[in-house]
């Protein structure tokens, strides 16, 4: 069939020829000019394109900021990848729709209110020795103080924790050099473990915090019993970083409105803004983390919500907390890669702020402290513990690093440009405008103790003019800027429509080693075994009293059972395995009317439970475009209505009646195309195919596949052999599925073989 759909391909090209001609000989000037593109923009491209096939050299994990999710795509083709559903349902993966990962978002509850959007901010991935390992990726809940658990083996979030005392953050999510403890700090600050105060006893009872959620790595968890958090003054405290190199055990926070005004526009008191813009200097935190998770190990605690709380005078006491004053409405504190420098964007201040951990600790260790604040924690004299101060431009923001030293790339949010500069002499060297109002930015691998260099992404708060109008809500705006050169060079434009993106974090493509597909029977949600997985032959349905449960399977084209009798008032629970092996080979399951969707995922098993509280007869059926026969992908949910006496029998009759005939016609057909998958067979087994993992796991469909129509060729025989044309060519048909599949299959590795350069070997 394939071979006799290659050749009218390759005559109609043929016979068309003469005509296309005329326009395919267009060339490079020719579209220039067209399209009005200049050198520039063809360099850019050739930068950027990415033909067919090709892969990319990043992996970019994007915010996706009010979406609750998490954007994946490509440097430097821009190309969108995946969104990882986090706090958020996202319908296609299931996330929110199965029963396994109805558990994980009911993780997140808080105080028993079930919540299903998220604010996320801050990406991080986990690291090794301070540089991103490829294994986990962490990220933020603004709104509802959350953090989430992403494994990278699969891009699906295992875990959501919730912070027992907060009731908003912002400093997160940020991981200490070994993902021993991903920070977590405050933003508004509010009274610890949710509770009430008037806003009149704001300097008393009000309070800011950091949590340190202890992560670990051999579960895959954050572990919430050996987390901890410290006791902060009310300053809302905005972003972290954790040290490393020489300030590694050490925590940076920021903070503006250390003014703690606590706004009353209704009462004709200047707003929030004014009141928290006031003084000329805010505060950095600076934190001994390592020192306050042996502090809290030994019990120095107090317990809020049943978490263990460092109190501020203990932190004081035990030296833990320190204050340094930073200019003014600060944002961001990002750490250099080398550990010895921590670089603050002042927002109202053109300069950024160049600290010397050297010099931070030197003025610690010697207890030089210029005052104390009025909760009697050490303040640090600013001067003292300065490098440099880099006059850069309006509203400096969020710094990222270079692969060449020195080197740092500051946002410029009020003058939307990027400014890049060498933080160890203090020199600004290029800037480049970008569209507009930037606020994050970032490099590749540019939070980790080696960055990679090569491109920055600058994330633009406003796309305006730059895009096709799409209604008053524009896309925002990620521009991919090429950093190799001593000029800034813009790149590309990628409008993203999903959420504010607020950050992102970048990680080599080599460094990822996601899964080809599940090990048979997984819950991907948890990545652990689900009890309720069925091989392909041990499919059941299990019923008691008002209770109906169907342990499936589904592969190419069918599930099994089909069709599935229930009594309205039953609670009906489907649990399906996917037994495909091949690659991408994912089914979805829905029940109309009633519920869905599940998308299952080669080896995945997943769930679906809801009440049949309502009679009638309702297919259900695969949703995900999955085969030749995926609309045949289908079956039957019978709601027998109460008190139905006539049981009528689920065995269904057939339609159309076969004759001998018939099944001569399938059969040959069978052994026609028999003939083919032999030859493909026969190419694969001459080269050296078990050289690439991809086509082994193809290969072991195949086989699958071929067994399957062994078993449904057998029953086609021996119904031939009683005379049963109607059963044998029922039969008939599906053995030929079977090879229909496998076919397929063989085709994806032909092609696959051929474009890897497979080689043949000798027999
Ligand atoms: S924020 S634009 Cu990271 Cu939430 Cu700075
Ligand atoms: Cu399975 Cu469509």
């Amino acid at each position: 069939m394939r071979s006799i759909l290659k050749t009218s391909v390759a005559v109609a090209s043929l016979v068309g020829w003469g005509t296309l001609s005329v326009s395919a000989a267009e060339n490079l000037a020719d579209v220039m000019k067209r399209r009005g593109l200049s050198q520039k923009d063809l360099l850019a491209a050739a930068k950027t394109y990415t033909p067919t096939g090709g892969r990319d050299e990043f992996v970019v994990f994007s915010s996706g900021g009010q979406s609750g999710q998490i954007m994946v795509y490509g440097v430097p083709s821009m190309r969108l990848l995946k969104y990882i559903a986090v706090f958020t349902p996202e319908p296609w993966q299931g996330f929110g729709f199965d029963d396994e990962s109805k558990k994980i978002l009911d993780q997140g509850k808080i105080d028993g209110r079930e919540i299903r959007w998220g604010d996320t901010h801050h990406p991080a991935l986990s690291e090794t020795n301070g540089k991103p390992d490829g294994e986990f990726l962490f990220i933020n809940d603004k709104a509802n103080p959350r953090v989430a658990v992403v494994s990278l083996h699969d891009f699906e979030t295992q875990q959501i924790v919730v912070n027992p005392i907060l009731q908003s953050e912002h400093g997160g999510t940020f991981v200490t050099p070994n993902s021993e403890y991903v920070i977590e700090a405050a933003q508004y600050p509010g009274v610890l473990g949710r509770g009430y105060a008037p806003l009149s006893e704001f300097n008393d009872k009000f309070r800011g915090a950091v949590t340190y959620w202890k992560f670990d790595r051999a579960k895959g968890r954050i572990d919430v019993e050996k987390s901890f958090s410290i006791e902060l003054p009310p300053y809302t405290q905005d972003l972290a970083d954790a040290g490393k190199g020489p300030s590694d055990g050490w925590s940076f926070i920021n903070s503006f409105c250390a003014e703690r005004y606590v706004g009353g526009i209704e009462q004709g008191r200047p707003p929030f803004e004014a009141g928290c813009s006031a003084n000329d200097a805010d505060y950095l935190h600076v934190i001994n983390w390592k020192k306050a998770a042996e502090v809290a190990a030994a019990g120095k605690t107090t317990k809020i919500n049943g978490h263990d709380v460092i109190p501020m005078k203990t932190a004081i006491d035990e030296g833990l907390l320190f204050l340094i004053a930073e200019p003014k409405s600060p944002h961001g504190a990002d750490v250099t890669p080398d550990g010895k420098y921590i670089i603050v964007g002042g927002k109202l201040d053109t300069n950024v702020t160049v600290y010397s951990w050297e010099k931070i600790k030197a003025a610690i260790d010697a207890k030089q402290f210029a005052s104390k604040d009025p909760y009697g924690i050490p303040i640090l004299d600013m001067k003292q513990v300065i490098h440099k101060q880099v006059q850069l431009g309006l509203g400096p923001l969020h710094t990222q690093y270079d692969s060449k030293p020195c080197i740092a790339y500051t946002s410029l949010y009020v003058d939307s440009q990027v400014a890049k500069y060498d933080y160890c002499e203090g020199k600004v060297l290029d800037k480049i405008s970008v569209h507009y109002n930037i606020g994050h930015l970032m490099t590749m691998e540019g939070d980790s103790a080696a960055p990679a260099g090569k491109y920055l992404v600058a994330l633009n708060k406003l796309a305006i003019d730059r895009f096709n109008p799409v209604g008053p809500l524009h896309p925002q705006n990620h521009q991919l800027i090429d950093i190799t050169g001593d000029k800034m060079e813009l790149l590309y434009d990628m409008p993203v429509p999903l959420g504010e993106p607020h950050y992102a974090a970048a990680i080599a493509t080599d460094k990822l080693k996601p899964l080809i597909r599940y090990k048979y029977g997984t819950d991907s949600r948890t990545g652990l075994d689900s009890p309720f997985a069925v091989r392909p032959g041990s499919e059941k349905i299990v019923r008691e009293p008002g209770k109906v449960t169907v342990f499936g399977t589904a592969i190419r084209s069918h599930f099994t059972p089909e069709i599935v009798e229930v009594n309205e008032g039953d609670e009906v629970t489907f649990h399906i395995t996917n037994s495909e092996r091949a690659e991408d080979e994912t089914h979805g399951f829905a029940v109309s009317t009633y519920a869905g969707n599940l998308s299952l995922e080669p080896g995945k098993t997943a769930s679906l439970t809801f009440k049949a509280d309502r009679p009638g007869a309702f297919s259900f059926y695969c949703t995900e475009f999955c085969s030749a026969l995926h609309l045949e992908m289908e079956g039957y949910l019978m709601v027998k209505p109460k008190g139905l006496v006539d049981q009528v029998s689920a065995k269904a009759t057939d339609a159309v009646t076969y004759t001998k005939a018939d099944f001569d016609k399938q059969y040959k057909t069978n052994l026609d195309t028999q003939t083919v998958i032999d030859s493909v067979v026969k190419y694969i087994m001459s080269t050296n195919y078990k050289d690439f993992p991809t086509v082994v796991a193809l290969v072991e469909d195949a086989v699958d596949q071929l067994n399957f129509a062994k078993e449904s060729r057998d029953k086609t025989d021996d119904a031939a052999k009683k005379g049963d044309w109607q059963q044998g060519t029922l039969w008939a048909n599906q053995w030929w599925q079977y090879q229909v599949k496998a076919a397929d299959i063989g085709l994806r590795v032909k092609t696959y073989l051929e474009e890897h350069g497979a080689k043949t070997v000798a027999k």
